[in-house]
């Protein structure tokens, strides 16, 4: 039995990120990992990482000629792992498809209908699933054991069927740490900066799954369950320190959707850091309301050097009537103070153009990353619309998704994207108008952020796919240019007045 596994190119970091470093894929080393323990010969390609090309790619399946091929997706990269399983399909048809990953798992029929070169999309966790349709094959494929296999979606007699849902694992500490030993890990480019120690070797790792909240455009309660399944302290703890003692990693990403869901775990695991001597720093997302200022203390000891958290938007209606995010913006004041008092830096995201918010409260969120522009990195987005999330209800009772939309067909008319900056997904637009949503963006970017606009135009131009992205580019030039000179000429004007 071998089943090969793929990252897409531009892969689960797209094209927009790809600037930045290549992170291993996570998701399919846990899978490597459980099918390895199983004796099943695995192999997986980071066609991303190694910067493969299609033709290598398909050599790749050649040379391993594997029964199962698997490919990784996230709504953003999704047309390239689309791409991946038409050419698998088309140049080994021997080979079963399998798609799986956040964009599948939320998106599964609408996959399999529009794409017949996928055989089966894995919904959810991988790990278990991918066991039992290899003990299918393995088994002669007998007829009607699919049905009974949870947690998969595929064509039966010309119809979608699904399978119910598969159990999520409970106890995560029975999974066996990621397979890094199946990818050359060591051509990886994630550093990270350190203030005061410098780049440093990095690494990801997940210490739960799930989160207990359910914000509106969130994928992760429905995709990972609102009960969270927690490592003990002692398993997070080993996995660190075979990530220290084999590939010399110094900074940890606790990728966490909320590391702090339980705070005083992680003051067990910062406990541990500490008994262990363990010479590393890391950084985490938590939620701002479950955070006290000892517990921060004590992470900072234990080596968080990075916090980030999101506030979604300053206006009280819209965070807590309209996202669900259920924070008080009290919250931020106090941990950014905090941040600064502990010597950690504060990442806080925010987000324009959400359901029914106006230019006024808009201005609350703008008005709140001018005030901390010294004291935060501010990570800004544009709505976005996610398969399975109550935004995308939202987004189809409003018509901001029309009627016949499917995730798997590029509808550059109907729907707005703004794939240079905010990636191939389909942006919310409600009460804000587009020159408005530019004029927030470029506020922020003159702020301090990082919205590099020269070194997009060359993108920008060639993502022009339509009257209405050339009409947004338009607009947002324009509003560029009048900023631009509007600081230009206060600039001017205070230096007269000095002289
Ligand atoms: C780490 C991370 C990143 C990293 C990616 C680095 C990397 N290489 O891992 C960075 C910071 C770059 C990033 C960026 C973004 N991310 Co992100 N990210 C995450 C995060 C927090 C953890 C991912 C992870 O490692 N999970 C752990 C592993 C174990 O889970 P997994 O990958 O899902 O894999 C499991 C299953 O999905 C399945 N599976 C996965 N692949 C396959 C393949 C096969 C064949 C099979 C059978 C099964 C299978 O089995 C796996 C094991 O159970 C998730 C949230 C989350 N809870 O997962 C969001 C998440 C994936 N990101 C998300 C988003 C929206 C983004 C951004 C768009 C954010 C932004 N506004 O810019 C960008 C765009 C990136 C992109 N191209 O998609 C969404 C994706 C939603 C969607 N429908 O696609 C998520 C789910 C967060 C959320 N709550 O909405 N992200
Ligand atoms: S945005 Fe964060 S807090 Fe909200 S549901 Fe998603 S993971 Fe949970």
């Amino acid at each position: 039995m071998k089943v090969q596994f793929f990252v897409p190119p531009g892969g689960y970091l797209a094209e927009r990120w790809t600037k930045g470093s290549t992170m291993p894929p996570l998701g399919l080393l846990y899978i490597g990992a459980v099918l390895d323990r199983e004796g099943i010969d695995v192999r997986i390609v980071p066609a991303d990482m190694k910067k493969l090309s299609w033709k290598e790619i398909r050599q790749e399946v050649f040379d391993f000629q594997p029964d199962f091929v698997g490919v990784t997706s996230t709504t953003e990269n999704r047309f390239q792992s689309f791409k991946l399983i038409r050419m698998v399909k088309k140049a080994y048809p021997q080979a079963l498809t399998i798609l799986g990953g956040p964009h599948a798992s939320m998106a599964a029929e609408d996959c399999v209908s529009h794409i017949p070169e996928i055989d089966f999309v894995v919904r959810g966790e991988g790990e278990n699933t991918m066991i039992e349709l290899c003990k299918w094959l393995e088994g002669g494929k007998k007829h009607g054991a699919l049905d009974s296999l949870a947690g998969i979606t595929f064509r039966k007699e010309g119809q979608i069927h699904s399978t119910p849902p598969r159990a999520p694992i409970l106890n995560l500490d029975d999974l066996p740490f990621p397979a890094f030993r199946l990818i050359p890990f060591e051509d990886y480019s994630f550093r990270f900066p350190v203030p005061g120690k410098g780049d440093l070797s990095a690494v990801n790792m997940m210490t739960s799954r799930g989160c207990p909240f359910d914000c509106n455009f969130c994928a992760t309660p429905i995709n990972w369950g609102r009960h969270v399944r927690m490592r003990s302290p002692e398993n997070v703890i080993a996995e660190i320190e075979q990530l220290v003692e084999r590939y010399q990693s110094r900074v940890i990403f606790f990728f966490d959707d909320t590391f702090n869901a339980n705070p005083k775990r992680v003051e067990q695991i910062c406990d541990l850091l500490l008994e262990r001597k363990l010479d590393v720093y890391w950084k985490c997302d938590v939620r701002m309301d479950l955070i006290s200022k000892p517990l921060l203390a004590k992470m900072k000891e234990a080596g968080l050097f990075h916090l980030s958290f999101g506030l979604e938007s300053g206006s009280e209606r819209i965070r807590n009537q309209i996202i669900n995010k259920k924070v008080d913006v009290k919250d931020l004041h106090n941990l950014i103070r905090w941040c600064q008092e502990l010597d950690i830096v504060p990442n806080v995201f925010f987000i324009f153009s959400h359901p029914t918010e106006t230019w006024e409260e808009a201005q609350e969120t703008i008005h709140l990353i001018e005030q901390y522009k010294n004291s935060i990195e501010a990570s800004i987005a544009i709505l976005h619309i996610y398969p399975g999330t109550p935004l995308e209800k939202t987004a189809r009772e409003k018509g901001v998704l029309p009627e016949d939309f499917s995730w798997a067909k590029k509808y550059r008319k109907a729907i707005i994207t703004l794939p240079t900056a905010q990636g191939d997904v389909p942006l919310f637009k409600d009460k804000l108008t587009w020159a408005q949503i530019s004029e927030l963006l470029f506020r922020w970017s003159f702020s301090g952020g990082t919205f590099s606009v020269y070194r997009k135009i060359p993108r920008v131009i060639s993502n022009i796919r339509s009257g209405g992205d050339f009409i947004r580019y338009t607009v947002m030039a324009w509003i560029y240019l009048k900023l631009k000179l509007k600081r230009l000429l206060s600039a001017k004007w205070n230096l007269v007045i000095k002289k």
